[in-house]
């Protein structure tokens, strides 16, 4: 067992300054000159559209395409490049990502709030959305399913799509097959910064969206903060480095909770992984587990660095390991208890929860059927993860008939003069005051 890879602590002989460290998230603080670099692309973008897209991913990608936009022949080559036996595997995950997203989607509905008045929530889809799809050291096809899926569901009349183009030009065609899949109506070969204002603001070739979904690298992330804060694009919610808290029992696999944090952490440098467990003799099973694991694994190196900030933690007992959770907020949170079930009420606040031994995370990273976009970094919190809902807007709409506006309109006046509104009250009151003849006849 090598000293240091991953630190170990004991909760009850920590301080409150030790364990609200313990607690620590890597260092997010954006740097900056990455801030100034965002917002400089940006503002390029904005004034130069596809002349300044060109020069940035020249600069970037090392690519010029002659086009951005994914062509019929593409989507054809791409199809003809994925192998079968993956196809079938995102089609099957793509449908139960379906059949999860529709039975929990919201419907409009109507009350008489009095006599006379109705009240009623529409559901409209957002017209033009668009979705990022990073393409870095791992593309994440899974990632356009769980994006294209939601999105198709909620009718939104245009789905635009953002990925990196690769050295030669192309996009990687197992996300090419998976935008066809989930019925995104275009794609672009953009990245970085540069694609996220590029849906931002709207470019001769790229149509303006309303909302940008989607994880990436601080750029991408640094990006969406700016041109939401600008109030140019809502954004899906705010994201940073993916994390992962185990909650385990004395029974739990020590292999299993091995291959989960280290799931997670292979995800990138910045990753980070909790254990938290009651049983010393787990702890060590599962670091000594950690190292065989790692050997093998070929982003040793990203999970070595993931690791290095990442703890595990003896607690008193797992209802103080639920208490850290609910500080925490994970992104994820596994439950590897003999009976986890029973403990899902003690969960306040966490993105997606995966219960017992035979639900690793990544059955929800790809197929379980619920998303994998998430709240990050404590958002869970006041965040959920994305939904038909995130794809939707809620329209409220009401309607008083003149028996109505008499039975709720003095309430009006009351709250209207109260509040110095005159104006208010006088809407109110000369209807109140003129029969619609209509309406008593
Ligand atoms: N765990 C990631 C999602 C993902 N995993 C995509 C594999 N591919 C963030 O939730
Ligand atoms: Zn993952």
């Amino acid at each position: 067992m090598s000293a240091g890879l991953v630190q170990r602590l004991d909760w009850e002989v920590l301080d409150a300054a030790a364990r609200a460290q313990a607690l620590q998230r890597p260092v997010q603080a954006v740097e900056a000159r990455t801030r100034a670099a965002v917002s400089r692309l940006i503002d390029e973008v904005r004034a130069r559209g596809d002349d300044a897209l060109r020069e940035i991913t020249l600069r970037f990608d090392g690519v010029a395409p002659a086009s951005f936009e994914v062509t019929a022949d593409e989507f054809a080559a791409a199809e003809a490049a994925v192998p079968g036996e993956l196809r079938a595997a995102m089609e099957e995950a793509a449908a139960r990502i379906e059949r999860f997203h529709r039975a929990g989607m919201a419907q409009g509905y109507a009350v008489e709030t009095a006599p006379g008045v109705t009240c009623e929530r529409v559901v409209r889809p957002i017209a033009r959305v668009g979705l990022y799809v990073p393409a870095g050291s791992a593309p994440l096809p899974s990632t356009a399913l769980m994006l294209g899926v939601p999105a198709r569901l909620a009718g939104c009349r245009e789905v635009v799509l953002c990925t990196p183009p690769r050295r030669d030009g192309s996009a990687d065609p197992a996300v090419l097959v998976a935008a066809r899949l989930t019925g995104v109506h275009r794609v672009f070969k953009l990245g970085g910064a540069q694609a996220i204002a590029a849906m931002a603001f709207g470019t001769a070739s790229v149509p303006r969206c309303a909302k940008l979904f989607g994880p990436g690298n601080s750029y991408v992330t640094e990006a969406k903060q700016q041109v939401a804060q600008a109030g140019v694009a809502a954004i899906d919610m705010p994201a940073g480095p993916s994390e992962v808290l185990v909650i385990a029992d004395a029974g739990a696999d020590p292999a299993f909770v091995a291959a989960d944090l280290l799931s997670q952490a292979e995800h990138g440098p910045d990753s980070q992984v909790l254990l938290l467990s009651d049983d010393q003799g787990l702890l060590d099973r599962v670091e000594a587990e950690l190292e065989a694991q790692l050997a093998v694994l070929p982003r040793a190196q990203i999970a070595r660095q993931a690791l290095a900030q990442s703890r595990l933690v003896r607690v008193p007992t797992l209802d103080a390991a639920f208490d850290i959770s609910n500080a925490y907020a994970p992104e994820h949170l596994i439950l590897a208890l003999r009976e986890p079930r029973p403990w899902l009420d003690r969960v306040e606040a966490a993105g997606s929860v995966f219960l017992g031994d035979c639900t690793p995370e990544a059955l929800g990273d790809y197929c379980s059927g619920t998303n994998h976009v998430l709240p990050t970094g404590g958002a869970a919190h006041a965040y959920s993860g994305v939904s038909v809902a995130s794809f939707q807007n809620f329209v409220s709409v009401q309607e008083a008939s003149r028996a109505g506006i008499g039975a709720i309109g003095p309430c009006a006046m009351t709250l209207a003069e109260a509040e110095g509104l005159e104006a208010h009250a006088n809407a109110v009151r000369l209807r109140l005051r003129r029969p619609d003849e209509r309406e008593a006849a």
